[in-house]
């Protein structure tokens, strides 16, 4: 190892010395020399008298204590901090900085994005800016000046609401104030020459809001939907939560070089183009979903987040775990609340158990952080939304409603914890919550393991339900959780069952398992029930239930929950692929489901979406979470297998939801989508039977007639995705045109990376050298290497040439963007989980990338814990 960065643990946390009560800032932009003037009004709060400001990349020009100059003498200065070694009392302080922003490749500070200047400072960016106690926990009333080149320039933007204007030559600025006391990670300044669309919006206490969405030139008809999903925001974060919007002005920028999704700073949020731009021609059913939600939760921050923020970054999930909880529910809400239901579940089940299962597992509120843009992660956010609803569950909407009115009520201004979150929870809930809070400190993935007992003399039914938690690292020894249950039960002729408890008179319908082991017993009961267990998937939990496959049928026949049926059928896809693995057999295709599926097809009152969600079968990741030792090949073998297998034993069902589909209409209903939606699956089906004529005039059909772009890319997904013989004309087709929308571009590249075909490895490469690939922007590479690597088959071919070829994109990386390089180690992670072969190959590579000069933190972080963690 080169270097050694040093980790911080929550339990050291400390209060601030210093109070910012105001914080003044003047940019004179420039791409190379931008001067930042930074005038500061503190209040020292202990006898400690030196003053140490974080402040990294900075050129420090002067600084100065109530207008008088500081001698170098009273001061010091190191790649991390400046230290002014006596400070009065309260005091001005002055600090001149010059910062490069066009060099600035990170795209974490201030930094310049295609002509654009923008800032992006959560968590630690705004040390990048000027020096400054950058810590979520200081809160500071900011007031800004931009100052630019009017021509460039004419949008002159930063948080709160604009106060003063001036000109001056070919240049001119703006001040703006944000009088909501704020942390500098929700700083946010814009500069730079867009198309805006504007609307308004009336609050509940009457207040009228501008609402502005700023664009590249050219886009406006693109945003139209991102305005649409923000007033729906609006008016139901009034509605559901009671929380209103509190400036007179909320602004939205869209740039196209972004590191994440997008970031909630006060008023002024900057998101990736991705998460703004839509239009039916060139986003997909999917792509206005995922706008929907973005701008949700980028608005829903305005409260669980900024009004109330974090006390340290250890409690991120405070505001992501509640906020991802809050976006869940409003598109649940506006849309098709059982299709992402199991969309949340599988994320969890596919990526957040795999995090659970490695070298980096953390708690939702991590103990210990060396990098914190690494913990921006599926178990902070997802599994962190995960707790929160299980608070939901075992409070229910009227008292959750309560208790978040009592946290806002409580911390409203203030920079909180966790804890604080739970407390509000517990007392409004009047429940005990004391064991529910292992959900924050414990990692690792809970298993549950069932059985069940049927006496029907004494006409009792028993579930005994066991819980155990396997190890992470840093923490040997886990304490039982409190897991919320859902539970369903249907009887064997498939109709529903309300069980009671014994001694009880109302049916249960949540199982609470706090201890290791506990037994539920039932009475009365007539004959043997079959349970549906973790009904609505009520606790990031893994169920181990061993049941014979006629109670999964009875199940998916009889029970109301979408999620239980929708698990019920993975199970026999997963039983089926585990058996031919195990078995080194053919696939045995699982025929009563079969016959399920063709009945639910050729009916077409059924629930489309519900039916495409049916149809698909785990895919190689989700399989590979059985298995201790990945056996990678044979895995994707026997997917391949029962995916051809289910191609042809639903052939006719698949044509005809395929002929459901209307080809020409772009409606954005629910019951559009989903008709889309199945027909895309039936497609992606019927596609593998190669060579069979029907089917090819079925795909170019498709192609060529869809009328947007769900349907356009559905076909080719098919085609590439099962090799069919068109997929080389339908991808120079798509290419020719679509050459000029980069984002349409990254689905052209994301459909290869991820395409299960052997060689593409050496396809992906070659993609690198295309013109709408590029180093510098994270959507190019996320789309094309980030999808490679969750490519499980090709990814991890024994000849090691993934590894190498993803570790040498790490490492050219790591200089310019670590943040982006990190998040493409994550799948590497797992080497002690792969046959030796690739085992020895990517541990080798691992160890090439340890021994990497200036490895950046990021990397260090992980690349460090996985070779020493046993
Ligand atoms: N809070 C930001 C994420 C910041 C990531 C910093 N590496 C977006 C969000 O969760 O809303
Ligand atoms: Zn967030």
């Amino acid at each position: 190892m080169t270097q050694s960065p040093e980790a911080k643990y929550r339990l050291n946390y400390q209060a601030p010395g210093f109070k910012i009560h105001t914080t003044e800032l003047n940019f004179h932009l420039d791409d190379n020399h931008t001067e930042v003037v930074n005038r500061m009004d503190i209040e020292r709060l202990s006898d400690e008298l030196a003053l140490q400001l974080d402040g990294e990349n900075l050129q420090l020009v002067g600084v100065a204590i109530n207008g008088k100059t500081l001698a170098e003498s009273e001061f010091s200065i190191s790649d991390k901090h400046l230290i002014i070694h006596e400070v009065p009392e309260r005091f001005e302080l002055l600090v001149e900085t010059l910062i490069d922003p066009a060099g600035n490749t990170s795209l974490e500070g201030l930094y310049k994005s295609a002509g654009t200047f923008c800032t992006q400072c959560e968590a630690e960016g705004f040390r990048k800016i000027t020096y400054y106690l950058d810590r979520p926990d200081v809160l500071s009333v900011f007031t800004t000046t931009v100052n630019a080149t009017r021509a460039e320039h004419p949008y002159l933007l930063a948080n709160g609401n604009p106060i003063a204007e001036h000109n001056s030559g070919d240049r001119h600025s703006v001040t703006w104030h944000d009088p909501h006391p704020k942390p500098a990670y929700l700083f946010a300044l814009v500069a730079g020459d867009f198309d805006l669309l504007e609307d308004s919006f009336t609050t509940k206490e009457d207040r009228e809001v501008l609402l502005q969405v700023f664009v590249d030139k050219g886009n406006l008809p693109r945003a139209k939907h991102a305005m649409a999903s923000l007033i729906n925001a609006m008016k139901w974060d009034e509605s559901r939560f009671n929380l209103i919007y509190d400036l007179d002005i909320y602004m939205i920028v869209a740039v196209d070089f972004f590191n994440m999704g997008a970031m909630e700073n006060k008023g002024l949020n900057i998101f990736n183009s991705k998460y703004v731009l839509a239009d039916s021609e060139t986003a997909t059913d999917q792509d206005f979903l995922n706008v929907e939600s973005v701008i949700g939760h980028e608005y829903f921050h305005n409260w669980t987040g900024n009004r109330i923020t974090c006390r340290d970054w250890f409690q991120l999930s405070l505001k992501e775990g509640l906020t991802v909880f809050r976006d869940q529910e409003f598109s649940a809400d506006l849309g098709m609340r059982a299709v992402n239901r199991i969309q949340d579940a599988r994320i969890i089940r596919t990526h957040q158990f795999e995090e659970d299962s490695g070298p980096m597992a953390h708690p939702i509120r991590p103990d210990r952080v060396v990098e914190m843009n690494n913990f921006y992660t599926v178990t902070v956010y997802n599994k962190g939304a995960e707790v929160i609803r299980m608070l939901h569950t075992l409070l229910g909407e009227a008292t959750f409603q309560k208790g978040m009115a009592l946290y806002v009520e409580r911390h409203d201004g203030q920079a909180v914890t966790c804890e604080d979150f739970v407390k509000a929870m517990e007392d409004a809930g009047g429940i005990d919550l004391v064991q529910f809070r292992n959900w924050y400190s414990q990692a690792g993935t809970p298993r549950v393991t069932v059985s069940e007992a049927y006496d029907a003399d004494q006409k009792t039914y028993s579930l005994k339900l066991t819980q155990s938690t396997p190890a992470t690292p840093g923490q040997q020894e886990k304490h039982p959780f409190h897991i919320p249950l859902r539970v369903e039960f249907v009887d064997s002729s498939n109709n529903p069952l309300t069980l009671n408890l014994a001694g009880q008179t109302s049916p249960i319908s949540i199982l609470e398992l706090k201890e290791q082991t506990h037994e539920f017993r039932f009475e009365n009961v007539t004959s043997k029930p079959i349970a549906g267990l973790l009904a609505d998937f009520s606790a990031p939990v893994r169920l181990d239930f061993e049941r014979p496959e006629s109670e999964l049928l009875a199940i998916i026949a009889g029970c109301s929950d979408p999620f239980l049926r929708w698990d019920a059928v993975q199970q026999i896809y997963l039983a089926a692929i585990k058996q031919a693995i195990e078995g080194e057999s053919a696939v045995r295709m699982p025929e009563q489901l079969v016959s399920v599926l063709q009945q639910e097809l050729a009916n077409p009152d059924t629930d489309a979406a519900m039916n495409a969600l049916l149809l698909q079968i785990p895919g190689e990741e989700a399989v590979s979470q059985e298995y201790e030792v990945i056996p990678v090949e044979e895995i994707c073998r026997a997917v391949a297998e029962l995916r051809l297998a289910m191609a042809q034993s639903l052939k006719a069902q698949l044509m005809l939801a395929w002929e459901r589909i209307d080809l020409t209409s772009n409606a954005l209903t629910s019951e559009a989508i989903a008709k889309r939606m199945l027909g895309n699956t039936a497609l992606g089906y019927l596609a593998l039977l190669n060579d069979e004529k029907s089917v090819t005039e079925v795909l170019l059909a498709q192609f060529n007639a869809a009328g947007n772009m769900t349907l356009q890319f559905g076909a080719l997904h098919a085609a590439v995705h099962a090799n069919h013989l068109s997929a080389p004309q339908l991808l120079n087709e798509f290419a020719e045109q679509w050459h000029g929308n980069t984002l349409v571009m990254d689905k052209w590249l994301a459909v290869q990376a991820t395409a299960p075909i052997s060689g593409s490895v050496g396809a992906v490469r070659a993609l690198t050298e295309h013109s709408a690939f590029n180093w510098g922007n994270p959507n190019r590479i996320y789309s094309l290497l980030a999808s490679f690597t969750h490519n499980l088959g090709q990814l991890h071919q024994r000849s090691g040439e993934g590894y190498e070829f993803v570790i040498a994109a790490i490492k050219r990386l790591n200089n310019s963007n670590p943040q982006v390089a990190s998040r493409l180690l994550s799948p590497l992670l797992k080497w002690r989980r792969l046959p030796t072969t690739q085992q020895t190959k990517l541990k080798s590579e691992l160890l090439g990338l340890s021994r990497l000069d200036n490895l950046a933190p990021d990397l260090y972080e992980k690349v460090n814990q996985t070779l020493t963690d046993n």
